[in-house]
């Protein structure tokens, strides 16, 4: 039996952090191999990918020969082989769970989307725009009012796929624009999240990486 997560680098892969940590949550073994995704090797390296698993994407999962692609698969499959924790029992609380994960999974990068996970590693960060810090006053006024309503310490209660699912955009918006005192409960969220070992493991891994410069972080919007 032998169970491979095909990751990404540490300071790029935001999709390859969530499957991974839904893996480490769930004490799940498996081996990693790191796909390279910097450019220009990306492309060589995501069509070997492609020789088994449909996207050319990471994360991918085999486990023992059979693939299972796609972070939120990867991280939906690590819930139901482990103990299942990473949903809450409560039916509509565990809707509400998959409506934060399912709109990150899907359009919830267009929120600053400049501050892409690559740029949370800069040494010099830029100061954000008018339009940018409006943007994420509303969202940590979501996220308030969200936790506010489940009364847990995590954005759903108790540590969720959901909160898998946003950590990329915590960590990003956190490195340009923490929350402040406005949003007791989200700063209070944040430093939960982001003390947990599995995330502590992964980020000081890519910390210690050279970051990963791209077009658009300085000139846009
Ligand atoms: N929807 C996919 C997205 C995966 C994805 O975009 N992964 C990036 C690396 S973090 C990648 O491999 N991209 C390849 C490409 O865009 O061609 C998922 O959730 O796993």
């Amino acid at each position: 039996m032998k169970r491979v997560l095909y990751s990404g680098n540490r300071n790029a892969s935001s999709w390859a952090f969530r499957a991974w940590l839904a893996l480490k949550e769930q004490a799940i073994d498996f081996d990693e191999v790191m796909v390279d995704i910097r450019r220009p090797q990306r492309w060589d390296n995501l069509a070997r990918i492609g020789e088994f698993s449909p996207p050319a994407a990471v994360p991918v999962l085999d486990d023992d020969g059979f693939i299972i692609f796609d972070s939120m698969a990867i991280m939906e499959y690590a819930n139901e082989i482990g103990n299942g924790s990473l949903l809450p029992s409560d039916a509509k609380q565990r809707a509400k769970a998959r409506s934060f994960a399912a709109w990150q999974h899907s359009t919830f990068g267009r929120v600053c989307s400049c501050l892409f996970f690559e740029s949370a590693f800069y040494k010099e960060k830029r100061a954000l725009t008018q339009d940018e810090i409006a943007t994420l006053n509303k969202v940590y006024d979501i996220w308030q009012h969200t936790i506010a309503s489940f009364s847990g310490d995590y954005l759903i209660g108790d540590f969720s796929l959901a909160d898998i699912m946003l950590l990329p955009s915590v960590i990003r918006f956190n490195a340009h624009y923490p929350p402040d005192g406005r949003w007791p409960l989200v700063q209070k969220w944040f430093e939960q999240l982001q003390s947990r070992p599995f995330v502590v493991e992964w980020m000081d891994e890519a910390h210690s990486l050279e970051p990963i410069y791209l077009p658009g972080y300085h000139n846009d919007p």
